[in-house]
């Protein structure tokens, strides 16, 4: 890995690119996520990089809805396996959900890294190497799936996605949370709970926020109630458009 000093002020960032670099070095990551993830730079780089606290309302609400659920699901792709698998891990223990990995550039050799790779920071059952069940109407590859894991998912949490698959989960019946910098996308207008934050942040926000609500069911109500997707994805578009106006 380049050497990148502390000092340098884009730092935090650097720091991600590295670990997705590695993360295609290794076989983990597809060639086509390394373009994914400098859409979400450019995103990010509109949102001053930082939690806004309109993402930690939806944060807050994809705690809630985890909490609720009855078997909730993550999904985990390459860029996600590169830059947080621990992360990952640590939001299926706290809210008692099943990792899956879910590829849309599949192969097995790939599966299994990223199942490894998850297994290394204290995963346990990793399902997706095995599918044996479809989401009806995704003819990619990222239509195959489990009936033990996403197939029979109440909620399922899908960060890095294109939007396919979120309208078709939609349509199966179950509640979505996605994590896309991209507020325009198709992905975060058919999300259940659209968390418009890098994904490194937002998977540890939640875990937080699980933490503190775990034993509050009126208040994971609440927070379900008042969260209005539509409005939240418009005032993250009110401060990516704040912060154009500053730089112009
Ligand atoms: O590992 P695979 O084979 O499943 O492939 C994964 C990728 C990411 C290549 C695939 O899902 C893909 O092509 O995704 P898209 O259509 O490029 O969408 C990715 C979305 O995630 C874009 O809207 C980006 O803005 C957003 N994004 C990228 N990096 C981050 C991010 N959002 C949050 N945090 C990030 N670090």
């Amino acid at each position: 890995m380049t050497n990148i000093p502390k000092s340098h002020p884009r730092y935090d960032s650097l720091v991600l690119r590295e670990r997705l670099v590695a993360g295609y070095n290794d076989g983990i990551v597809a060639t086509q996520g390394l373009i994914a993830h400098g859409r979400g730079e450019m995103f990010y780089y509109l949102l001053g990089e930082r939690t806004t606290k309109e993402a930690r309302t939806a944060e807050r609400a994809a705690a809630a809805l985890m909490l609720l659920a009855k078997n909730p699901v993550i999904s985990v792709n390459g860029n996600v396996a590169a830059l947080c698998p621990g992360e990952v891990v640590r939001l299926a223990e706290v809210t008692g959900a099943k990792i899956e990995v879910g590829l849309f550039h599949r192969s097995d050799q790939r599966v299994a890294k990223i199942q490894a790779v998850l297994e290394d920071h204290g995963a346990k059952d990793v399902l997706g190497l095995l599918p044996d069940a479809r989401i009806d109407g995704v003819d990619s590859m990222r239509g195959l799936c489990c009936g033990d894991g996403i197939h029979s998912a109440d909620v399922v949490l899908i960060p890095l996605e294109d939007g396919d698959r979120a309208e078709a989960l939609s349509r199966m019946g179950k509640k979505t949370i996605v994590v896309d910098l991209n507020p325009l996308s198709r992905t975060s207008r058919s999300g259940t709970v659209a968390i418009v934050d890098e994904v490194t942040k937002a998977l540890p926000e939640i875990s937080l926020f699980a933490e503190e609500l775990e034993d509050d069911a009126s208040e994971q109500d609440r927070l379900l109630t008042n969260y209005d997707r539509d409005a939240n994805l418009q005032a993250v578009m009110n401060v990516m458009q704040g912060n154009l106006g500053k730089l112009g």
